[in-house]
């Protein structure tokens, strides 16, 4: 062993030993999905950057000092390993700091840990044990660690490069992980676990923080905002129409306005939400208010009314505040609520935020039986997904409020060819090209959706909500979407009209229907559909109206301050008519500018503050 020591300084040994045990963790005990090399290779760094970096510290301390730093550090990371193993194989996710704090999960836990342990496990051991045996009392060798100054120096030089090659991989592979987090998985994949543990640390802390300063004097502010410029009118003839129904909301996943009624080589894009128009309330001028957290910014938007927020994912950021949400009101008015959606159920922090939203239930990728066959792109296709859902749907208990979340339309967009009922487009975007397709894809999935909703009965008992989630395409493709567009090119102007996504209000016998031509936004969907359902709205706060009313907000906010009124556009500073796209003095927009950026203001103070928590329904 002497001679070991003398070759291979400690913290090497440590770190090296340490490293590929949490790689062998990684790699055959989590359940983590490797799709490229590029991936493997980050799954292999990053628990060497983490071990060199942590390990590396003890270089700068004395000998004994540092032979008992390497112990209780080896020792310690071995612990939060198995505690995150665990965690993991009882709840396939890992251990955050909030979830560490409520007692029912830990207690969940509790009595089953003996059967998540198992033998094998005690392989975590050997490097500890190694490091102890030639540690012991005596043993340490002065050769093994240098105290010369440049060695120092050096060797915090190469712990850190090594991290931050670790962290420029984790950014080019998954582009702004540490601003959107993402995933639970993706951040362990990405930056390893003890990093992810930081990262957590952080986010928690700040949250906190901002929470601790808030009291209950703010509701009130933010009430009186709401009673004086969210107006809370009712369109008396539609009130109640669906009321005592089972509410279905789809979220079509990428799907803009855009595709709707519009054509290639002669064929519709979505065949069967064009027929859906005559026998819905569609509204065509209608926008996504989303950020950096997508899909989950779209969730939060339809199910609170409030905002996201302008960085990062409030899905994230702000899991554990108190929410006045959608499915709570319902639950309470005895729906059973839940949401469908089959992809790992920590994406998003979905697990924790439907929690939060009270959701009674999550259909996640748990529930679905993926194959080879019916997986694309990103998971289980959307038709295969609304197949395996019905008999899940039924037999949920009256009333029911179940939320839809499609996949098979999400970037790249990729679908295998005998899947396809369109032809690609032909531009120089391989992205708009293969959108068609998916849009189409999932068009087709509603199709059989709406066939399974028939035979089951359920059909006729529901009220069906379809919405795009946010855009796809991105500004990115503007040639193509302007050769798509017929357009000389997309100006500011009509980037914001992409920024239009359909959505759909079908009642089944409801005969009335009409293209509803008024602006509106995700923000108003949970009171319109309250409304409808018979609820009282303007109890609570809520930064949208009901959609049918005569008397509604005159502005549409977007997430980064652009705004879309009755007649202007206003965006990057620059003033349009909203019907013709001309530029003109500003004058329409001036009144709306400060509104905007109040209301955006103040919906993010509820956030931050979370300021729910002192709230009380009327
Ligand atoms: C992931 C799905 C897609 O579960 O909702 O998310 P997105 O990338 O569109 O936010
Ligand atoms: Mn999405």
């Amino acid at each position: 062993m002497k001679s070991i020591n003398r070759w291979i300084p400690l913290y090497i040994l440590a770190s090296l030993l340490f490293g590929l045990k949490t790689y062998i963790v990684y790699r055959f005990i989590f359940d983590l999905s490797i799709e490229n090399p590029m991936q493997e290779m980050i799954l292999f760094i990053n628990p060497m950057a983490s071990a060199f970096l942590i390990f590396g510290l003890g270089v700068w301390m004395k000998p004994k000092r540092q032979a008992s730093f390497i112990r209780w550090t080896s020792m310690i990371g071995t612990v939060v390993i198995f505690a995150n193993l665990l965690f993991y194989r009882n709840f396939n996710d890992f251990i955050t700091i909030p979830v560490l704090f409520q007692s029912s999960n830990v207690g969940d836990l509790g009595g089953s840990i003996l059967e998540l342990f198992k033998i094998t496990d005690i392989f975590l051991l050997f490097d500890v044990i190694l490091v102890f045996w030639l540690t012991r009392k005596n043993h340490l060798s002065p050769m093994i660690v240098s105290y010369a100054k440049p060695r120092k120096t050096l060797v915090a030089a190469l712990s850190l490069t090594l991290l931050i090659v670790n962290f420029v991989m984790a950014e080019i592979e998954r582009p702004q992980l540490f601003t959107r987090a993402f995933d639970r998985e993706y951040l362990v994949k990405n930056i390893g676990l003890f990093n992810y543990h930081i990262y957590d640390v952080v986010i928690s802390s700040k949250t906190k923080a901002q929470r601790v300063f808030a009291d209950g004097s703010e509701i009130n502010d933010v009430e009186n905002y709401v009673k004086e410029n969210i107006p809370d009118d009712v369109n008396e003839e539609l009130k109640g129409i669906a009321e005592g129904k089972n509410v279905i909301y789809i979220s079509m996943e990428s799907l803009q306005a855009f595709v709707i009624n519009e054509t290639h080589n002669g064929e519709e894009i979505t065949p069967f939400l064009n027929d859906l128009i005559s026998e819905s309330f569609y509204f065509e001028n209608f926008y996504h208010q989303t950020e950096q957290g997508k899909t989950s910014d779209s969730e939060f938007l339809v199910e609170n009314s409030l905002y996201p927020l302008p960085r990062g994912a409030v899905f994230f950021t702000h899991g554990q505040n108190e929410y006045t949400s959608f499915p709570e009101i319902l639950g309470e008015q005895g729906y059973a609520t839940s949401v469908f959606h089959a992809n790992n159920k920590s994406f998003w922090n979905r697990d924790v935020m439907y929690d939060a939203l009270d959701f009674d239930h999550f259909f996640s990728e748990e529930y679905y039986q993926l194959t080879e066959e019916n997986t694309i792109g990103w998971g289980l296709s959307d038709k295969a997904f609304f197949e395996q859902s019905i008999k899940y749907l039924e037999t949920l208990p009256k009333p029911f409020y179940s939320r839809f979340i499609t996949l098979t339309n999400h970037f790249p967009f990729d679908l295998p060819q005998e899947e396809a009922n369109i032809d690609k487009y032909d531009s120089n975007s391989k992205t708009l090209n293969q959108y068609i397709q998916t849009a189409r894809y999932t068009d087709d999935s509603l199709k059989e959706f709406f066939d399974l909703l028939k035979e089951s009965g359920l059909y006729e008992e529901s009220i069906i909500v379809l919405y795009g989630d946010h855009y796809g395409i991105s500004e990115y493709h503007n040639k193509a979407m302007s050769q798509f567009l017929g357009k000389d090119e997309i100006t500011p102007y009509d980037h914001i009209q992409l920024q239009r996504v359909p959505l759909f209000i079908h009642i089944p016998g409801y005969e009335n229907n009409k293209v509803m031509t008024n602006i509106g936004g995700q923000i108003d969907i949970k009171p319109t559909i309250m409304n409808l359902l018979g609820l009282e709205t303007g109890n609570d706060i809520s930064f949208g109206s009901d959609l049918f009313a005569e008397e509604r907000k005159p502005y549409i906010a977007l997430r980064n301050g652009s705004f879309i009124t009755n007649d202007s556009i206003y965006t990057e500073s620059k003033c349009y008519d909203r019907l013709t796209g001309i530029e003109n003095n500003g004058e329409s927009c001036e009144p709306f500018k400060e509104q905007v950026s109040e209301e955006l203001e103040t919906s993010d103070q509820v956030i931050y503050g979370d300021l729910l928590r002192f709230f009380t329904k009327k």
